[in-house]
């Protein structure tokens, strides 16, 4: 059995119900729709057809997530609109997956498993997957004991790829083991790199890490900063592995920066925690350039999210720059089109900012005083 090569591409565009449910007593301001339109490109991503969306408002997730008349109703637009597959969401547990799958008869899948298959199929360094291996295994681990036969029975697909799947038939001991053997193979290309890393910028103490929301351009403005071409697109999580390059600032300046995994509203921490190590650059930062797409309704929504994120790695503290990006999609290049309740807006947050950029990675706007901000914040 090859060990990190076992992604199955499974039936491509198997067709999918997005089901969500709209908590009345919510914590976030997201609308069900606008979650569901998240969710709706995370399963593009997946490469599965998003059909139709189904949603219900509850007070809490039921034993079977919806309740009962509901989950009828949905069994019928399933057969109805000849579904494949479902994808809940929220993160399911592992009797609420099984209940669905028995009453619903299709594969039964949740945001972390679609957002796992994602990172599946986009990565591609040793590392990348060895990470994604890591969060598959243990999702899988309270799900095994037997029910996952039921996977091959519906027959691979989105939710169902990479490695974790071919240990679905051993026992938690040996998936221990497992976890801890990926771990330590982490942990060892991890000193490789931090070697590799400490030869090439001996004399560059200045770190700055470039963090954000999937899709708001973090890969464009590193380009942009550094000349590089690493991929920008218009996709989500088409970074995963971290770039870093020199920057240069000026001649008494230069200092390192990195482009790192994007952040999404409801990330599974399983992800989180596996990605710790990808996001080490960020760890050992002295500055983080928290980049944000201001043409998106969710900006307030997407930045308390990402800082959420930052504060679960325990790299919220650290000193941040806001860089509003993507502006050329708001307004023209003169500064006082942008809405001032924004700047109240993110007063409101409480998140404390060294200074807040408005800035066009595409328009090349906004790069001067980004570095000259970076350079007032190392002098
Ligand atoms: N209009 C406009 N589009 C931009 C700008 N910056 C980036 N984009 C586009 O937005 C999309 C996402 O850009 P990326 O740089 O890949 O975003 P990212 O934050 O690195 O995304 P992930 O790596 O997937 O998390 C691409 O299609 C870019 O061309 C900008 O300033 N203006
Ligand atoms: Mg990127």
């Amino acid at each position: 059995m090859p060990k990190h090569k076992t992604y199955k591409t499974g039936p491509f565009f198997e067709r999918a119900v997005l089901v969500g449910i709209s908590l009345r007593n919510k914590e976030n301001n997201w609308s069900i729709d606008d979650s569901l339109s998240e969710l709706s490109q995370l399963a593009i991503a997946a490469k599965t057809n998003p059909i139709t969306r189904f949603s219900q408002s509850l007070n809490s997730p039921s034993q079977t997530y919806l309740g009962k008349g509901k989950l009828s109703e949905l069994k019928d637009l399933i057969d109805e609109k000849k579904i494949n597959v479902a994808i809940f969401d929220d993160e399911l547990n592992p009797n609420q997956q099984r209940m669905l799958e028995d009453h619903l008869k299709i594969k039964v899948i949740d945001r972390t498993a679609l957002i796992i298959d994602v990172f599946a199929q986009r990565a591609n360094t040793k590392e990348g997957r060895l990470q994604i291996e890591l969060a598959q295994t243990e999702y899988l681990l309270p799900r095994l004991a037997g029910q996952w036969s039921h996977l091959e029975r519906l027959g691979g697909g989105v939710g169902t790829r990479g490695p974790g799947e071919t240990q679905i038939e051993t026992d938690r001991r040996l998936v221990r083991k497992k976890i801890s053997r990926i771990k330590k193979e982490i942990d060892r290309i991890q000193n490789q790199r931090e070697n590799q890393r400490n030869n090439r910028y001996k004399n560059l103490t200045n770190n700055v890490s470039i963090v954000g929301y999937t899709n708001a351009g973090k890969s464009a403005l590193f380009n942009n900063l550094t000349s590089s071409k690493v991929i920008e697109k218009n996709q989500l999580f088409s970074t995963l592995d971290t770039t870093s390059r020199k920057l240069f600032i000026n001649t008494d300046l230069n200092c390192i920066i990195s482009d790192t995994v994007g952040f999404v509203n409801k990330l599974p921490p399983i992800l989180v925690a596996a990605f710790r190590t990808t996001l080490e650059e960020s760890i050992n930062s002295q500055l983080l350039l928290h980049v944000s797409d201001i043409s998106s309704p969710y900006l307030i929504e997407q930045i308390t999210v990402v800082n959420k994120q930052l504060n679960e790695l325990e790299i919220g503290d650290k000193p941040k720059i806001l860089v509003l990006n993507k502006k050329d999609l708001i307004c023209t290049k003169e500064y006082d089109l942008i809405d001032k309740n924004i700047y109240k807006k993110i007063y409101q947050t409480g998140i404390k900012y060294e200074d807040i950029i408005l800035s066009s990675a595409q328009e090349n706007w906004g790069i001067t005083e980004i570095k000259s901000s970076i350079r007032q914040f190392f002098n």
